[in-house]
Formats: structure tokens, C-alpha cells, sequence
């Protein structure tokens, strides 16, 4: 019988793939933008221990009346401002949008976790500002974040920092939608089926940002490469 054990053991596959493939990268990748990239392996790779404790039942709590992944939200605690922190450095942003990035996805994620165990009205604030922080995330790396890029990097990395923005704004605007038609919010869908979804966007956004990411530096290092050998040459 296919139980929800079954979707965070697929989770968990997922990730254990996607953190081997993404650590290999970590060879390819040129070399002064192998520190950053590690952030980019220690995604899917904290998400091993979260879909580990999952699948073993670890976890769970009551949230008045429904349950509440705690150690998703600790995920999502970690992973996301990462990927945020990722994206602010590649632009060469400004330190304090860095930070402000970090701190507002932080807050997201914190606002979101304290909405699904509270009940009733206070359940609805606590995501209203969950997703008004989000809408502060979208808005500096659309805004300020993007004019960084544009100023600082070649026509090639903004394209990158482009593709890797729009994923994440799109996929990640999932997230609230599934919080809402969930349990925590008016409940239209079953644990099992939000879990099977959020397991999906988790492997999907984690790894394939990484993917993006990495496939973009190798094809810029064998363009560059390419381009010296023609330079000697000639
Ligand atoms: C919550 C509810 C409060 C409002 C908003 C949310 C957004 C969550 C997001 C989660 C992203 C998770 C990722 C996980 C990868 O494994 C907390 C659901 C806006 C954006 C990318």
C-alpha cells in the first residue's frame, strides 16, 4: 500500500541523488566559484537528514487538531535563506540586501510554521505576514538584487541570475497555496496528497536549482577555455 512513508522515502532518494550529482559538480565547477557553490550542495544535503527523521517517523506535531511537519519547517528554516544567500552573492548585492533577503525568507518560513499551529483568525494573520514578507523576498530580487546583477556581472551571469530568480519565484509560490488548501489552512487537501506535492517541489527546487547552477558554470568554463585555446592559437 502506497502510505505517506512512501513519498518521504522517495524524498529522501531524491535528495541523496541530487546532493551525489550536485558534490560531483563541485570538480567541475571554476575554481573561484567553488566556495559559493557549497552552499548550493548543503541544500539537498541538510534536506537527507529532514526526509530521514520523515521516513522514521520523526517529527510530527499536534497543530490543534491536524499535523505539522516540524522538521520541514527547520528545513525550510535552513534551505531557503541559503538559497536566497546563494542568490544575493552571485548578484554581488549590497550586504544589507543580503541580509534583508535572508532575514525576510527567514521570517517567511517562521511566520508560516507559527500559522500552521495556531487556529482560527490568528492561523490567517500569521500567514497574511508570512506572505507579505515573501512578497518583501520577491520584491528586492526583482528590484535592487537584479540591478546589482546587471551592474556587476557579464551578459552571461545575469542570464544565469535571471533563470535562477524566475525558478525560484515561480516554484516557490507554490508553497503558500499548498499551505492553504492544506490542513492548516481550509483543509480541501489530505495530508497525504500535500505531502506527496511538497516532496515533489522539495527534490525539484532543491536539486534543480543546484543543476541550473552548475550546468551554467561548467558551459561558461568550456566557453572560456574554449576561447583561450583559440586565443593561442592564433
Ligand atoms: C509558507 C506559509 C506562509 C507564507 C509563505 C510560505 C512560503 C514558503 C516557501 C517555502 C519554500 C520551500 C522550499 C523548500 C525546498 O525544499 C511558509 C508556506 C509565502 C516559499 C523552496
Amino acid at each position: 500500500m502506497v502510505t505517506i512513508t512512501t513519498w518521504f522515502t522517495l524524498g529522501l532518494l531524491g535528495e541523496l541523488l541530487g546532493t551525489a550529482l550536485l558534490a560531483y559538480g563541485y570538480t567541475l565547477v571554476p575554481e573561484p566559484t567553488r566556495k559559493r557553490y557549497l552552499l548550493l550542495v548543503a541544500i539537498p544535503g541538510i534536506a537527507i537528514v529532514a526526509y530521514l527523521l520523515l521516513t522514521l517517523g520523526i517529527g510530527a506535531v499536534d497543530g490543534g487538531g491536524h499535523t505539522v511537519y516540524v522538521v520541514r519547517y527547520v528545513d525550510w528554516l535552513l534551505t531557503t535563506p541559503i538559497n536566497v544567500l546563494y542568490l544575493g552573492l552571485l548578484a554581488h548585492a549590497g550586504r544589507e540586501d543580503v541580509w534583508k533577503l535572508v532575514g525576510l525568507q527567514a521570517l517567511t518560513i517562521v511566520l508560516g510554521f507559527a500559522g500552521a499551529m495556531a487556529t482560527g483568525a490568528l492561523s490567517y494573520a500569521l500567514f497574511a505576514l508570512g506572505s507579505a514578507t515573501f512578497v518583501g523576498v520577491v520584491y528586492l530580487l526583482y528590484g535592487d538584487v537584479a540591478d546589482a546583477a546587471v551592474a556587476s556581472l557579464s551578459d552571461v551571469e545575469v542570464s544565469l541570475y535571471r533563470t535562477l530568480r524566475n525558478f525560484v519565484v515561480v516554484l516557490w509560490s507554490v508553497y503558500p497555496v499548498v499551505w492553504l488548501l492544506s490542513a492548516a489552512g481550509v483543509g480541501l487537501m489530505d495530508v497525504e496528497t500535500a505531502s506527496l506535492v511538497i516532496v515533489y517541489l522539495d527534490v525539484v527546487t532543491k536539486v534543480g536549482f543546484g543543476t541550473i547552477a552548475l550546468h551554467a558554470w561548467v558551459t561558461m568554463e568550456t566557453v572560456t577555455a574554449a576561447d583561450e585555446t583559440a586565443v593561442t592559437a592564433d
